[in-house]
């Protein structure tokens, strides 16, 4: 026991309010352990004030997961916990490692609850539903303004240009809000020479290929008309190649006065070499920023609060952001929340996201590695329940809680190919990849035309003009998105963060979604005959015909407490009504 104690545990604890901290203590999956309590109370008391059971959250495949929520009524937390093995033997783990005595442990510390340590994600984000359109691409409104390179519903290339703009997107908000779309995601819409605008010149106008300011106010008024919040994105990693501020490096050298918000190796540019860090590597298109330079940091702080003030957008999605100075993220979400409390702040990071989900830079990310684990489980059946089960806890203890209720869960970006490719077309796949991410903690967002079925591999291929003639879509796939999203939308089961596996058999998944007195959710997954079916008549239920194996099925129902959900799903196909 002591042996494999030493170096098989950890501990989380985060506040998630100003009174209250969570523990977790992970365990090694080889320790045996039968329950776990935490002693805790004030720092400055000599003895532990009081204790409670933390209860196991589930396994990650390596670790047991142990969590509590403690009160701490002087924002002040010492804490230890307080082990008992199957054969009794019981241990205390505190800072100083193992004790076989309470009053021995040297207990783990939360030394003071400051604010700026509680992640705070807007309220509205419960109920968000998103949408992401890549301009270009998505609607061609009156005036066009550009010439297209390419028909409409022709592949596209890497420089191709279809003429898709915001009049467009206007035209097409009445669609979007039908689906159940309240939170529409625009990729960069500021003037710059490439079709995806990643590569801005002019942080301050919108490509004229797309419109103007006034175009942009009017989508953000009609689309608030609408119910649908506007989220742009903020490429403060690098900017383009004519940037003005690059530009003038490129001509005066050192001597420019924006020299130190580039990465030159050497005393001047040299474009053939690329002397220069960019985006990637060797990208001369994108000169990267060093947003460390306080006049850089003013600048972008100054593009961020621009479009709030100038067209009330409602939130930014930062692109790669996990390559931008940390120092920058704390000043801008002080700032943008003074100017709208409510501000959405989404970082574009495909990896794991702690250092910024804890209180001082975003409220969610694109949550790419959850789009892993339900394509694998959903679509590629290439991952069983059990190991969906590990991945999700793994996945969800990784951050705080309330980060789960602003992360952007999606199958598919401009980044990916779209999920339907993925599923090598089998729309009943997609249909349960759509029922999880709507059901999971977290903001469910719908790549442009994946409601309807559209293919596309990467990019630029999952990028194809949307199409609008009714007859090419999978109506059946954008009726389950749109019953889905309004389950999302209304059920106050899934605006949370609470979310418990509740039952994994072989070829069953349960799981439940706590919405407080009397509205959980049961959402239960898997082959049709080993599925238990819910007392009630499902919200949302789905038949899921096979590609391989057996029929597979999406029940949701309601139920008013834990007991009312937990599900005896049996093996030999029985079940009760
Ligand atoms: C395109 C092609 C490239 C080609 C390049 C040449 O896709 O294959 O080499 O052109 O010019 C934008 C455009 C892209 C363009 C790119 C570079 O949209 O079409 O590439 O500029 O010119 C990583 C980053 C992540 C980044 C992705 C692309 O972490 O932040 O790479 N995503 C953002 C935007 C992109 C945008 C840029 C960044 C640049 O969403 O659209 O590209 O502003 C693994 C890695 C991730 C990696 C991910 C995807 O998971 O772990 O870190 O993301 O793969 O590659």
């Amino acid at each position: 026991m002591e042996l494999v104690w030493q170096h098989r545990w950890a501990v989380d604890a985060y506040p998630l309010n100003s009174s209250t901290i969570v523990l977790a203590l992970r365990v090694a999956r080889c320790t045996p352990v039968l329950r776990v309590r935490v002693h805790f109370g004030d720092r400055y008391e000599p003895h532990f004030q009081d204790s409670c059971e933390a209860c196991r959250y589930g396994s990650d495949g390596a670790f047991d997961w142990f969590t509590c929520e403690v009160a701490v009524p002087t924002r002040r937390l010492k804490y230890a916990f307080e082990v008992l093995s199957p054969s009794g033997c019981v241990v205390y783990l505190g800072e100083g490692g193992l004790a076989h005595a309470l009053d021995a442990v040297q207990p783990f510390h939360y030394p003071y609850i400051h604010p700026s340590q509680v992640l705070t994600v807007p309220d509205w984000v419960g109920h968000a539903v998103a949408y992401q359109i890549f301009p270009d691409r998505f609607a061609m409104g009156e005036p066009r303004l550009v010439r297209p390179t390419d028909p409409w519903d022709a592949p596209p290339a890497p420089k191709s240009v279809f003429g898709g703009n915001l009049r467009g997107i206007v035209e097409k908000l009445a669609y979007l809000s039908d689906l159940g779309v309240n939170l529409v995601y625009l990729t960069p819409i500021f003037q710059a020479p490439s079709n995806h605008k990643y590569d801005t010149q002019d942080y301050f106008s919108v490509d004229p290929a797309f419109g103007t300011l006034d175009d942009l106010k009017l989508l953000v008024k009609e689309a608030h008309r609408l119910g649908i919040r506007v989220v742009l994105d903020a490429v403060f990693n690098h900017s383009g190649f004519c940037f003005a501020p690059f530009r003038d490096v490129r001509a005066r050298g050192k001597a420019s006065s924006y020299w130190s918000w580039f990465f030159v190796h050497g005393d001047h540019v040299d474009v053939e070499s690329v002397n220069y860090e960019t985006f990637a590597s060797g990208l001369r298109d994108m000169p990267k920023l060093n947003l460390a330079e306080p006049s850089a940091q003013a600048y972008f702080l100054n593009v961020a609060k621009h479009y709030v003030l100038e067209c009330d957008i409602d939130g930014w999605r930062f692109d790669v952001a996990n390559e931008i100075d940390p120092q920058f993220w704390p000043r801008l979400r002080s700032e943008l929340r003074a100017l709208k409390q409510d501000i959405l702040l989404i970082g574009e990071i495909w990896h794991d996201s702690l250092p910024w989900l804890t209180g001082n830079a975003f409220d969610g990310v694109m949550n790419y590695p959850l789009r892993e684990l339900v394509l694998r489980y959903a679509v590629d059946e290439s991952m069983d329940e059990f190991a969906f089960a590990e991945g999700w806890v793994r996945l969800y203890l990784q951050y705080p809680r309330a980060a789960w209720r602003a992360m952007w869960n999606l199958l598919g970006s401009h980044d990916t190919e779209r999920v339907l490719t993925r599923a090598r077309g089998h729309v009943p796949s997609v249909v349960l990849a759509f029922a999880m991410l709507f059901t999971l903690p977290g903001i469910p967002m719908v790549y442009y035309g994946d409601e309807i079925g559209m293919e596309g591999g990467a990019d630029p291929d999952c990028r194809r003009g949307m199409p609008w003639d009714a007859n090419l879509w999978k109506r059946d796939l954008r009726e389950a998105i749109r019953q889905l999203a309004w389950l999302k939308r209304t059920h106050p089961a899934l605006a949370g963060d609470r979310m418990e596996i509740l039952d994994v058999k072989p070829g069953v998944l349960h799981y439940l979604r706590h919405g407080g007195t009397g509205s959980h959710l049961h959402v239960a997954l898997g082959k049709r005959r080993a599925l238990g079916i819910g007392k009630d008549s499902p919200l949302f239920a789905w038949g899921v015909p096979s590609r391989t194996g057996e029929d597979r099925t999406v029940l949701i129902w309601e139920c008013d407490s834990h007991e009312g959900c937990r599900h005896d799903s049996r093996t030999d196909g029985s079940h009760d009504q």
